[in-house]
């Protein structure tokens, strides 16, 4: 119908791909007589425990649904290629970057954190931008945000920190005092927190955002040469946000919003764009910089790191179906290839661990066997077998231990990582007190226009004013230590907000 978004018109679509209808089956393939009526004695029942027309749909039905991502539940997903525009072998060897010209294929998937998978996409919320590359190394999954940065600088805080993000415990409602109270007693968030409440906060959609890697990692050049790397996906669609306004009325009006978008422009053939970028640090640089360059709460100034552009990314496939390839798509940072290395950042050290081991939990021991995780473009030959729901050949009749002599695959030093030299104490090193307010003061000072610093005190004044008291003093100070105005502009709001509340309590008119 030619009113209708190409998302909406989904099943009119479908009809015409078809020609005619194709014959039911059970799950086993035996074509079914009827779908409308269980195998009963008589007409009024009961149902017969041989009906497996019955008994396999209903049994099926009811295992459909596998746990919900703990965080960044609700996404869209797409799939694309990476293309290569600059030559960076001096720094990275990885094949995305192994000559100009070259095209990888990927799937992304973008996300909220906070909430359940109904829940609104435009809600105020960091977005996920997972990138995975299906390369001739394997596959390498970028799990990015939507910023550069992020809450906290060490993992151990995180199952915490997600916990003041979600639902408490006793009245399953969001709540504002363990948000700010976690906020305000670990002030290494600041900088996070002012990106979340300004305009960025609310993106239009998925495909107006930039993208990055956050961390920082390591690129391996083909002489084993290291550098540490931040990656940059730069939107070429412009960045564009909602107001706050925008966002509060899109959540009851389209909660699927950016889904529906980045659907819409795929099929509409509008396919959606970004640039990546690099920034190099040598390890001497970093020896030597002024604060810890693996701290994710801190960029790199690109007026010292420059951005290097790399190549474009484009998404120019829908899923064919969304819990094969979305729900089921699953990302890790441990998933890297030749030429890309971790850093010693303790946050990426620990999500090292965290991805697999949480899709072990929702999707099996034997996740990347499924599709859309499977390295395509890689062959996998190891030693690893059997496990729940194998689904391929189990690697046949190969050798299943090392080292055999009977030609299983052998292991190659051309793919050793690199080397690196570290020591120090063993020690549980407390990270509280490191700066955690000059770059928010940059932020607020020389980044922001005086409009978005006004609408970003404002969000925050507007969210802080329904937790209690005495966490609203802690935010005023907090902010304030990033700049003193900051703190002022909170406070005055605050007074304002607090005042017309003590009024509507008292039941005195809002216009006096
Ligand atoms: Fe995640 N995060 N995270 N995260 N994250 C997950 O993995 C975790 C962090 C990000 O579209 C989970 O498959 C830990 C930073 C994205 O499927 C989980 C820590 C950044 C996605 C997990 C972090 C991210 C996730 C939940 C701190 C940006 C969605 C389900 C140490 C640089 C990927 C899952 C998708 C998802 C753990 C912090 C991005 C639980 C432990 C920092 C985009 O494993």
């Amino acid at each position: 119908m030619a009113n209708r978004d190409k998302a909406t018109n989904q099943l009119p679509n479908f009809k015409e791909s078809q020609t005619k209808p194709d014959v039911l089956t059970t799950g086993t393939g035996v074509p079914v007589g009827t779908k409308t009526a269980t195998l009963t004695v008589g007409p009024r029942g009961p149902v017969l425990l041989q009906d497996f027309v019955f008994t396999d749909e209903m049994a099926h039905f009811n295992r459909e649904r596998i746990p919900e991502r703990v965080v960044h539940a609700k996404g869209a997903g797409a799939f694309g290629y990476f293309e290569c525009t600059h030559d960076i072998s001096k720094y990275c060897k990885a094949k995305p970057f192994e000559f100009v010209g070259k095209k990888t294929p990927l799937g992304v998937r973008f996300s909220t954190v906070g909430g359940e998978s109904g829940s609104a996409d435009s809600a105020r919320d960091p977005r996920g931008f997972a990138v995975k590359m299906y390369t001739e190394d394997g596959n390498w999954d970028l799990v990015g945000n939507n910023t550069p940065i992020f809450f906290i600088r060490d993992p151990m805080l995180f199952p915490s920190f997600i916990h003041t993000q979600k639902r408490n415990p006793e009245t399953h409602l969001k709540d504002p005092d363990m948000f700010w109270d976690f906020i305000t007693l670990r002030p290494e968030t600041t900088h996070q927190v002012s990106f979340l409440f300004s305009d960025r906060g609310t993106p239009d959609g998925y495909r107006c955002m930039n993208g990055y890697g956050s961390h920082t990692f390591k690129t391996v050049n083909k002489d084993g040469q290291a550098y540490y790397c931040k990656f940059h996906f730069k939107t070429d669609q412009g960045i564009k946000c909602l107001s706050a306004e925008q966002a509060d009325k899109l959540s009851s009006t389209d909660p699927d919003y950016a889904i529906r978008d980045l659907y819409n422009a795929i099929s509409e053939g509008n396919f959606p764009s970004w640039s990546l970028n690099v920034q190099i640090m040598t390890f001497e640089e970093a020896e030597n910089f002024r604060y810890n360059p693996f701290d994710l709460t801190k960029i790199w100034p690109q007026g010292e790191f420059p951005l290097i552009p790399v190549g474009r990314m484009v998404l120019n496939r829908n899923p064919k179906n969304y819990f094969a390839e979305v729900e089921q798509i699953a990302f890790s940072p441990v998933h890297m290839i030749p030429g890309i290395e971790a850093s010693p950042d303790k946050m990426l050290q620990g999500r090292l661990f965290s991805y697999s081991d949480t899709h072990r939990h929702r999707l099996g021991s034997n996740y990347l066997q499924i599709p859309v995780n499977c390295p395509f473009n890689a062959r996998v030959k190891n030693y690893q077998r059997d496990g729940p729901q194998c689904v391929d050949e189990n690697q046949a009749g190969a050798p299943n231990y090392f080292p055999n002599s009977f030609t299983g695959p052998q292991d190659n030093p051309q793919y050793l990582e690199s080397n690196f030299s570290i020591s120090g104490d063993v020690k549980r090193y407390n990270t509280a007190d490191d700066d955690n307010y000059s770059q928010v003061g940059v932020f607020w000072r020389k980044v922001l226009k005086p409009a978005e610093r006004q609408r970003l005190a404002e969000n925050i004044a507007g969210h802080v004013s329904n937790a209690s008291e005495f966490l609203q003093k802690r935010v005023i100070n907090n902010f304030g230590q990033a700049d003193p105005e900051y703190g002022q502009m909170i406070k005055q709001l605050l007074d304002k907000i607090n005042a017309k509340k003590r009024a509507k309590q008292a039941g005195v008119p809002a216009n006096l």
